[in-house]
């Protein structure tokens, strides 16, 4: 069984001095024998500032980046200079860079292509919006938006999928454990039947979406739920019991 993934993501929150008292309650915590994979997602601006006062153990994900290495894009970031900080994640295709910022299942494909080619690991999401759950085609929404990830991936090794249904994300409406189980077994089974059955016995499925101390355990219990992507609570320090929901 590959090790539980928690990704921390910080989102547009917090300045040098509150995200510091994160980290250092992350590096003085009772972590000394990790029982998770654990990375954080950092505003770019503090990429640097997050490589470089966490412990190692801990990983650290930009938020987001641009499909090529270099060029005339204003304003954004390139894989080339998230791994010049020393940083080796990118959390792409977050629901709130589809649908605030009108990111494309092309563009996020695009993104995942060239970030594992510049050899950062992939935290890649996907969910669908309360209105499609209610039409009954969650599974329709996410099976497009995995696949249009799978196109883009050689080496699933590097790649983490995010499964986010956006009516729970920031909303304090988890999803139950059961419904998060259904979608992630859904989603191992499309692996199974589009990738191969070495990639959906080891690729790490996890949920986010309103992930607290409190439901994390529950939610980990559940067979195919192999971390979480945690938002609100991973700028708090209930982002350590999170981290030790499997433990
Ligand atoms: C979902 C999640 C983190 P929150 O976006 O990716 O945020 O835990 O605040 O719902």
């Amino acid at each position: 069984m590959s090790l539980f993934f928690v990704g921390g993501n910080w989102k547009m929150n917090g300045n040098k001095e509150s995200l510091g008292g994160i980290i250092s309650t992350l590096n003085t915590a009772s972590l000394l024998v990790l029982p998770s994979e654990v990375v954080c997602g950092a505003p770019s601006i503090y990429l640097d500032f997050a490589r470089s006062s966490l412990d190692l153990r801990i990983g650290v994900a930009a938020q987001n980046c641009y499909k090529v290495a270099k060029g005339a894009f204003t304003g954004e970031i390139s894989p080339a200079m998230i791994k010049d900080c020393g940083v080796d994640w990118v959390i792409l295709g977050h629901s709130e860079r589809r649908h605030v910022f009108g990111e494309s299942d092309e563009l996020i494909g695009q993104k995942v292509a060239h970030a594992l080619e510049s050899d950062l690991g992939v935290i890649a999401c996907i969910g669908e919006k309360l209105e499609e759950r209610e039409a009954g085609t969650t599974e329709e929404v996410v099976y497009a938006q995995t696949q249009v990830i799978a196109e883009n991936v050689k080496d699933w090794g590097k790649v983490v999928l995010a499964y986010e249904p956006v009516w729970a994300i920031g909303t304090g409406k988890t999803a139950t454990p059961e419904q998060a189980q259904e979608v992630h077994e859904k989603l191992r089974a499309w692996i199974r039947a589009n990738v191969s059955d070495d990639v959906a016995n080891s690729v790490r499925i996890i949920y986010g979406g309103s992930v607290t101390g409190a439901n994390c355990r529950e939610l980990a219990s559940q067979d195919d739920v192999d971390g979480f992507l945690v938002g609100g609570a991973s700028l708090k320090p209930e982002f350590v019991d999170i981290i030790n929901a499997r433990k």
